[in-house]
């Protein structure tokens, strides 16, 4: 046998020690573009996140409606394999068809209509309406309109759906009351703004919503809608079905398969590649994993494989260590196969992004898998917490909580993900079902997550990923000091009331 000279880490037994925080180094400036597939070195990677989250390839997370969530932030979900082929498919297909800035109408209305008849609609409806026309004038041909029964609403949840129709593009630059949509809309022709309105239901202007850089472009309002590109969404395969479910994915629209397995150093998983490398001519991109070393990372490149996931036993409902023994630590693994990485960027140029997966439990914990060499985290607990996960909300005990359960748990039933490959089905389980605290909307908690992580980043004097990865320090902690990291030597107030 080969024994580790180490023992194996995670995250936890790992601290960040500060750089020199330049005055530039404000968390406004940070930058957390990354990379999700393959390219090759000093090119742009062809698929890019905004921000470096995924949502994990389960039951108990990541369906159409988390995917529409979270791409609006930035980031990017997997929809889960283990449904059926025309289910999964119909979810993506959904993802794709939402545009982001704007819904259709569930109205008769079409692109061929003009704002007149959407005034029409909305006047004999009661509807609150955004509108946006072509040419941005009242007379202009409709190009999209978010309406909906709920409009009849109160100043602050019309502030909240504005919110939540914002791309990561867009950006609020004043709310300015008491003109008129066609005065609003006056003004925005006159000045060549690129921007678009929001009304109330009285017809009066609550919002110009802009983009981020809008001053480069100021010729045309309609840029902003030729820019509002369709969201991204990723989906998950296994290496029993892929024949047809690649097929029906990639029909359906899908950007990014990923193979999803405990286990990836498989046979299987090369098998999976290449027929998907070879069918659609490089075209389809697809990740593959878990793997925890070099040799299961390197074994998944060799086979074509667009980004490597990495992480075995460390999620929040898996067993597979216990049941199995089978696993290492998190931050090990993700230290052991950056190396693997960057080695094989020097022999072939070709630089590979690393998805740390599982195991994430405080914001701090993600800033240390991108130092480690992550290029993006996959979260399941995280958020599983959300509204806006499939999962059930309940009341336990006085406190909501949402479910949460593994896929490899009885209850999700997906053998395919531990496959051993013959006929028989595992008869055991590998993951828990399990409750999760409720933490309400998922924008709320993720913008709270940005803003941790780009501050940590400017503690170690970063400003992008690749700066942090390059200047990080870690250094590991023992177990006395971990002790030291949490409040300690006082009388907390709220175990104080609780007790009294
Ligand atoms: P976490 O964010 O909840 O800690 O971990 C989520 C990850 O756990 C998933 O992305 C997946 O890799 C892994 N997972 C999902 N189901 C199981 C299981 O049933 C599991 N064992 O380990």
């Amino acid at each position: 046998a080969y024994y580790y000279s180490e023992p194996s880490r995670t995250f936890s037994e790992y601290l960040l020690v500060p750089n020199l925080t330049t005055k530039e180094c404000m968390p406004s400036n940070v930058v957390l573009k990354t990379p999700i597939i393959k390219h090759k070195l000093g090119e742009k990677s062809a698929l890019e996140l905004n921000i470096p989250v995924a949502s994990a390839i389960m039951q108990s997370v990541s369906d159409d409606n988390m995917a529409i969530a979270l791409a609006k932030c930035g980031g990017i979900s997997f929809i889960f394999g283990s449904q059926t082929i025309e289910n999964q498919a119909e979810m993506v297909r959904r993802v794709k068809k939402y545009k982001a800035g704007f819904v259709a109408s569930d109205s008769n209305l079409g692109p061929n209509n003009t704002l007149r008849d959407v005034v029409n609609i909305k006047e004999k409806t009661g509807h609150s309406t955004v509108v946006v026309t072509e040419d941005g004038t009242p007379n202009g041909k409709l190009l999209g309109i978010v309406t909906s029964r709920d409009y009849r609403l109160s100043r602050a949840s019309l502030d909240q759906k504005v919110h939540e129709f914002m791309t990561p593009f867009s950006q609020l630059i004043y709310a300015h009351e008491g003109i008129s949509l066609k005065e609003a809309n006056d003004m925005i022709w006159e000045h060549k703004l690129n921007c678009l309105p929001i009304i109330d239901k009285n017809d009066r202007l609550v919002y110009l919503v802009f983009r981020k850089d809008y001053d480069s472009h100021k010729e045309n309002p309609n840029e902003l809608l030729d820019s509002q590109k369709r969201l991204v969404v990723g989906a998950g395969i296994n290496t029993r079905d892929y024949k047809e479910r690649v097929t029906a994915l990639v029909e359906a629209g899908v950007d990014l398969l990923c193979i999803d397995s405990s286990d990836g150093y498989s046979e299987w998983q090369s098998d999976t590649i290449k027929w998907i490398k070879e069918t659609y001519n490089g075209e389809v991109k697809v990740g593959a994993g878990n793997v925890v070393d070099r040799e299961g990372f390197r074994y998944l490149v060799d086979a074509g494989a667009d980004f490597i996931k990495v992480g075995i036993g460390g999620g929040s409902i898996c067993i597979t260590r216990e049941q199995k023994g089978i696993g290492r630590g998190q931050a090990s693994s993700i230290i052991e196969v950056s190396v693997a990485r960057d080695e094989y960027l020097k022999e072939s140029g070709i630089y590979i992004p690393i998805c740390s997966d599982g195991g994430i439990v405080h914001d701090y914990h993600i800033v240390l898998a991108l130092a480690m060499g992550a290029d993006f985290v996959m979260l399941g607990r995280y958020f599983a917490r959300f509204d806006e996960s499939p999962t059930r909300k309940i009341k336990v005990g006085g406190n909501f909580v949402k479910e949460y359960w593994g896929e490899g748990s009885n209850r999700a039933r997906n053998w395919q993900r531990y496959d051993m490959g013959g006929d028989s089905k595992l008869g055991f389980e590998e993951g828990v079902d399990s409750y999760v605290p409720y933490a309400g909307k998922l924008k709320d908690n993720l913008d709270t997550t940005i803003y941790k992580i780009k501050s940590t980043m400017c503690n170690c004097g970063a400003l992008t990923i690749p700066e942090l990865q390059q200047k990080a320090r870690l250094t590991l902690v023992s177990a006395t000091s971990i002790k030291e990291g949490g409040a300690h030597d006082v009388i907390l107030k709220e175990n104080e009331l609780s007790s009294s």
